[in-house]
């Protein structure tokens, strides 16, 4: 959830509120999430998806998905099964990335992670049938006013954000990168744009692409999203330095322990923060040419450089 004293750093704005936009938006998600996945035989294996997914979290990613849809003129109901898709598809990611295999991590979204609680068996599974089930929900529970075609791109572009050309690959060379201390701001991007702002991009685009957006539009919606991508990963490093473990619901100081080049230790944590913003505003152009319709997204993308958490 937002912390107030989070939202008094937002820049004015005196007609869009969005503390209670988030509040509203977060409820909407967190019904739906809870609606996709029944408890039924085996029921340890729901039980597992069900204690990551509804386990809080920001819902960054669907909320994203469907202001964008809403943006281009689609519904809510138009988009919600692929913003439960892509929060389903986040929680996979990050029961996975805890595993002793990977970050080896015991906390996650302020509770204990999926394997510690279920077992690494189960918790590779319940990632496993998240993923599998994000795909049958957007390809079975999309409403008909949304053309099958569309459907079909968002299937395709979701697949893409996922595998060795996004998260996997940036997963892949974050592993590689550990104790180096020579990773260059190359590689550094190449992780990033691919382990974290790939599915960003794809809520946001998918969100688009549900609502019939123009190939035009849908290239607007990428840039802004990649920078909005980018600007969240930097934020993410100088919160791992700066906020402490109860507010960032998992171990605080990770990327030190681990040895790992980041934004903060290449350029220090005020430039960082400076490049993060200038991202931002980036993002915020891209979508001046949807006038105050584009007001959801433009405060979700300054919300991403004043959140603590
Ligand atoms: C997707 C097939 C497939 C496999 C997963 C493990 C892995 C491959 C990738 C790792 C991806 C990863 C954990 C990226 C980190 C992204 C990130 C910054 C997460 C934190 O997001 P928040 O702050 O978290 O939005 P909440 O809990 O608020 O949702």
């Amino acid at each position: 959830m937002v912390a107030a004293d989070n939202l008094q750093k937002m820049p004015k704005d005196t007609t869009f509120n969005l503390a209670a936009y988030l509040k509203e938006r977060q409820k909407l998600c967190e019904t739906a999430l809870d609606k996709s996945i029944p408890i039924i035989y085996p029921e340890k294996i729901y039980e597992s998806m069900r204690y990551s997914l509804l386990a809080g979290g920001k819902r960054l990613r669907p909320i994203l998905c469907l202001a964008a849809c809403e943006m281009i003129g689609g519904t809510i109901d138009m988009a919600m099964p692929t913003a439960c898709a892509v929060e389903m598809i986040h929680t996979m990611s990050l029961i996975h990335d805890d595993l002793p295999a990977m970050d080896n991590d015991d906390y996650r979204r302020g509770q204990l992670t999926n394997h510690k609680v279920y077992g690494e068996d189960i918790a590779i599974l319940a990632g496993d049938g998240l993923l599998a089930y994000a795909f049958e929900l957007v390809a079975m529970q999309t409403p008909e006013s949304v053309a099958r075609e569309r459907v079909l791109q968002v299937i395709a572009r979701l697949g893409k954000a996922l595998g060795a050309a996004g998260l996997v690959g940036g997963q892949v060379v974050d592993l590689d990168s550990e104790g180096k201390s020579d990773t260059s701001l190359e590689t550094l991007n190449f992780i990033h744009n691919h382990k974290t702002a790939a599915l960003l991009e794809a809520a946001v685009v998918c969100g688009g692409m549900v609502a019939g957006a123009s190939a035009e539009d849908l290239q607007r919606l990428s840039r802004y999203s990649q920078n909005i991508g980018l600007a969240f990963q930097i934020i993410d490093d100088i919160l791992d330095v700066t906020a402490t473990q109860e507010q960032l619901g998992k171990t605080a100081g990770k990327d030190l322990i681990a040895q790992k080049v980041t934004y903060p230790s290449l350029w220090g944590i005020e430039e960082s923060r400076a490049k993060a913003q200038e991202l931002v505003e980036s993002a915020c152009i891209e979508l001046d040419t949807f006038g105050e319709l584009a007001q959801p997204l433009q405060a979700l993308a300054h919300f991403i450089t004043s959140r603590n958490h």
